[in-house]
């Protein structure tokens, strides 16, 4: 671990973090945030493309206003998959983060539930996003981040790769992953239903509704429509109308505003993906 860790160091050093335009790019949060900004260089340094599960970590540090790093990677080249990420994230995947620990080392953190979950411990002491550790919403919030790294992130994800990439239609994963999808958007309803905030847990926003907001907020991409959701549908706009959110979304790049659009420029942009997520198959099957 040493050596990994000092191999993260040297790479933090280097001048050359890169973004699309090979660039790191300081985040809308240091920019708005100048006071803190000018007092002290950020420590964090996001690592991230703006996908459903690298929103989260945008949207976090951005509602705890915290100064910080953008690097953006490419997919396109398989950046994510380059020896030096790996020394950040072993598992070759974005979200990833690193910081300066406690102990003045630099410590990395990947999945982008640990992600959540160390951003509230560390920067989170007044609890505008979480709850005191141990308490009972505390342990709720808990349950809502794993229910989400376990059900909705990976069966939306696969309703999006059997719906859109997946170079053949199976119906049978169309179906099976939808399904998922709906099913999971139904216990959301439920428990919405029976929350007086509008979200998740407690009175407040939490990293439980910011851990699914970037995956609710696409899901016409997987195929799947909310409409039948209204307790849903209004959590979505509830937690779009926040400026943390809005530009947490906006992270590496700015969005383009939403439009209708055909199925041609769909199948447009899913091909430019099945392209890069094909080459990560074959990366993997060949090992
Ligand atoms: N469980 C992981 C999932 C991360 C993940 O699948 N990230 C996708 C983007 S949403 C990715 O990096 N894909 C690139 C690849 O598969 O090579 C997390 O929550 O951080």
């Amino acid at each position: 671990m040493t050596t990994r860790l000092s191999a993260i160091a040297s790479h933090l050093r280097r001048p050359t973090l890169t973004n699309n335009n090979n660039n790191i790019i300081k985040s809308f949060a240091a920019a708005n945030t100048r006071k803190m900004a000018s007092s002290s260089e950020p420590t964090i340094t996001l690592y991230t493309v703006g996908t459903p599960n690298g929103v989260k970590a945008s949207i976090l540090l951005e509602e705890l206003g915290l100064p910080y790093n953008v690097k953006a990677l490419k997919f396109s080249t398989q950046e994510q998959k380059e020896p030096w990420f790996l020394e950040i994230n072993p598992n070759g995947r974005i979200p990833a983060l690193t910081d300066t620990f406690t102990d003045g080392k630099p410590i990395r953190i990947f999945e982008s539930g640990s992600i959540l979950q160390y951003l509230v411990e560390r920067y989170d002491a007044d609890h505008k996003v979480s709850y005191p550790r141990g308490s009972r919403d505390y342990w709720e919030v808990n349950n809502w981040l794993m229910w989400q790294m376990g059900g909705l992130g990976p069966m939306q994800g696969q309703a999006n790769h059997f719906f859109r990439y997946a170079p053949e239609k199976i119906e049978y994963g169309i179906q099976r992953y939808q399904g998922e999808t709906k099913r999971l958007y139904s216990v959301m309803e439920s428990q919405l239903a029976k929350s007086t905030s509008g979200y998740l847990v407690g009175d407040r926003c939490t990293i439980a509704d910011i851990s699914c907001v970037g995956w609710v907020n696409s899901h016409d991409w997987a195929g799947v429509s909310i409409e039948e959701f209204p307790k849903l549908k209004k959590w979505l706009e509830t937690m779009l109308a926040r400026p943390g959110v809005k530009r947490g979304f906006d992270v590496p790049d700015k969005r383009e505003p939403r439009k209708e659009m055909t199925e041609e420029e769909k199948e447009k942009i899913a091909a430019e993906a099945r392209a890069w997520i094909l080459q990560t198959n074959e990366h993997t099957s060949s090992k």
